[in-house]
């Protein structure tokens, strides 16, 4: 019989596959959410039992969407924190990890906050892409702080995550110019600074985020635009530091075209890739809970904090 996985873990993985969970951090937060709601409700009679319901309930979290690798780092933290002898023990610890995963999440937020404030003077104009908590972080902190700055914010296509970008901002009374995508470059000489966060982070410093964040910066290095990047080092991904390679979340076209529309233009093929990668010679700094890297040394922070942890603890053991 297959271990059972609680149903709240199947919803919120399917909240995630349809994005209604989204962007790196949420998903890592809402994937330990799961996990603790597993072992709290697990009946499992024996210890192996709940493990492997653990490890079915990971399982079940990580296949649904590849990219971001805070989602994997989220389910090892708390499967390598699962630990003792009983089912009792095992559900504590595991209870614990998550708890502690979750805090560490928002502490991160906060103090990588303050470190990208510093990169903000008052008056200063930022442009966004997506909608990243990380990049939100930073500016709230620069606001607490009393300065005042403005966004020009791109909508984002096809999802239009810009939008959630450009409320969050207004909310933080922060002025906002929503763009379509394809205006970026022309206002790129009226911002200080293009700001970003990311799914996950290469040891060779390439960053992963949303589609169109590689050709901003190409773009913002052309005009001299320094482009930072907020991220959480649970956005490191520790599997490149052992050759690996970031897998790009292809999605459903009809996030593009609607099929009526698809057929009017006559069935073309329609590709949406969810993500791109940024080369490290277009960052200008990567914005970290642990300070501020250049991209190229981001690989000593990973092998601080990873070392060559790449295992996958939610597949099963072979007896
Ligand atoms: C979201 C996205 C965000 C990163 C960082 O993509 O690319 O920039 O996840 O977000 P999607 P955060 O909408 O497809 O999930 O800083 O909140 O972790």
């Amino acid at each position: 019989m297959d271990p059972h996985v609680h149903p709240d873990v199947h919803r919120i993985a399917d909240d995630i596959g349809t994005m209604e969970i989204r962007g790196a951090a949420k998903i890592a937060d809402s994937a330990a959410t799961a996990l603790q709601r597993q072992a709290r409700e697990s009946d499992a009679e024996t210890p192996d039992a709940f493990r492997a319901e653990m490890r079915a309930a990971a399982r079940t979290l990580h296949d649904t969407r590849p990219t971001a690798v805070s989602l994997p780092n989220a389910l090892r933290y708390v499967l390598h924190g699962m630990d003792g002898v009983t089912v009792e023990q095992l559900r504590e610890s595991s209870v614990v990890a998550a708890e502690r995963f979750r805090e560490r999440l928002d502490h991160a937020q906060a103090d990588l906050g303050l470190v990208g404030a510093n990169r903000l003077k008052d008056g200063d104009c930022i442009m966004t892409h997506c909608h990243s908590t990380a990049v939100l972080a930073c500016v709230e902190a620069a606001v607490d702080q009393g300065k005042e700055l403005t966004a020009v914010v791109k909508e984002t296509r096809p999802r239009n995550q810009g939008h959630i970008t450009a409320e969050r901002l207004h909310e933080l009374g922060v002025p906002v110019t929503l763009i379509v995508d394809s205006a970026a470059r022309r206002y790129l000489n009226e911002v200080d600074h293009v700001m970003v966060g990311a799914d996950s982070i290469a040891a060779d410093g390439s960053v992963i985020n949303k589609i169109g964040t590689s050709g901003l910066a190409v773009n913002a290095r052309d005009r001299g635009t320094p482009v930072v990047v907020a991220a959480q080092t649970f956005k490191l991904h520790p599997g490149t530091l052992t050759g690996h390679s970031v897998d790009i979340e292809m999605r459903d076209e009809s996030e593009v075209l609607s099929a009526e529309e698809k057929a009017a233009l006559g069935n073309p093929t329609v590709a949406n890739p969810a993500f791109d990668v940024t080369p490290p010679r277009y960052v200008d700094a990567i914005v970290t809970e642990r300070g501020q890297f250049p991209p190229e040394s981001i690989v000593m922070l990973m092998r601080e904090l990873f070392g060559e942890q790449t295992t996958e603890p939610w597949v099963e053991p072979v007896v």
